[in-house]
């Protein structure tokens, strides 16, 4: 169920994203201050960026990670060489003379999982041998981005009470597209690689990856700033019970009050994010 409460019950207070993680993240921080091979360009309330670092702690990747002042971001060089729209998540690849860099969360997931994959055997997809099976989770992974993600944000940002509960309900069908596409894929392939969905399955997949962040501010931010609920069921609420308390996604997230505070700049539609202004401009999110 949608729900119909709206902004109107919480008052902007102007706060801005937050810089530095709390919780299990801050912990998860602090054991990745050395330089390594690879060193990753993030900011602690980004779903895009939880994306890559839930998959560099999958795989137990030696990394380092830095946070990013977006805010202060245009002075910030040294993410611009690596990210040319000053976007994150951003990997710097230190084991190349010069250094090499990737930006784009799903490019950088492909890519850890390309090295899992030929370094370690490991993989966040089903085998290659079941290319059917793969091509499944990848299209789920592009409902994800391309009707998920814009849904998302179309409402978090929507400020119209009318427009709230449209867009509410265009996002809660989104995510029931998303399990229905995960359902079939179970029935059509091997339920091998196809992640968290599966009943009796503990190994994270991409498609779990890929959305993970997003259910979980489904729960805080949207639930807070929108009464938004997820769908329910007995499948759907077992997959998001076992996805939000993975271990390497609960490595990877701050406490609840960051992510809170961190979006009433997009809750009121005052942030000067490109994702704000993409959404505001109906063009595709960057
Ligand atoms: N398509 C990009 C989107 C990344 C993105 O929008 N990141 C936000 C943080 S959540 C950002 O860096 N914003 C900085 C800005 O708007 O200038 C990806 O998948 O990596």
């Amino acid at each position: 169920m949608v729900s119909t409460t709206t902004t109107t019950t919480k008052t902007d207070s102007g706060k801005s994203v937050r810089t530095e993680c709390t919780g299990e993240a801050l912990d998860t921080v602090k054991k990745h201050e050395r330089d390594e091979d690879l060193t990753l360009f993030g900011a602690c309330f980004s779903p895009f960026v939880q994306r890559v670092w839930v998959a560099l702690e999958v795989f137990e990747f030696p990394y380092k990670v830095g946070e990013v002042d977006l805010i202060k971001r245009p002075r910030d060089s040294a993410l611009l060489e690596i990210s040319p729209k000053g976007l994150v998540p951003a990997l710097k690849l230190n084991n190349f003379n010069p250094p090499k860099s990737l930006n784009e969360s799903t490019v950088i997931l492909e890519y850890i999982n390309d090295l899992a994959e030929t370094t370690m055997g490991k993989s966040l997809l089903p085998p290659a041998t079941n290319p059917y099976a793969r091509a499944l989770v990848r299209l789920q992974c592009h409902h994800i981005n391309h009707s998920i993600l814009p849904a998302y944000y179309r409402y978090l940002q929507a400020q119209d009470q009318e427009v709230q509960i449209s867009t509410g309900k265009e996002y809660h069908e989104s995510i029931n597209e998303v399990a229905d596409a995960a359902g079939q894929g179970e029935k059509k392939t091997l339920a091998v690689g196809l992640g968290l969905w599966i009943d009796g399955n503990e190994d994270i997949g991409l498609a779990d990856v890929m959305v993970g962040p997003w259910l979980y501010r489904s729960t805080t931010v949207l639930k807070y700033y929108r009464g938004f609920e997820l769908p329910e069921g007995r499948k759907f609420n077992n997959w998001l019970h076992k996805l939000l308390n993975h271990p390497v996604f609960k490595k990877t997230n701050s406490t609840d009050d960051l992510y809170l505070e961190s979006n009433e700049g997009n809750a009121f539609n005052r942030s000067s994010s490109q994702i704000t202004k993409a959404v505001n401009s109906g063009r595709e999110l960057p």
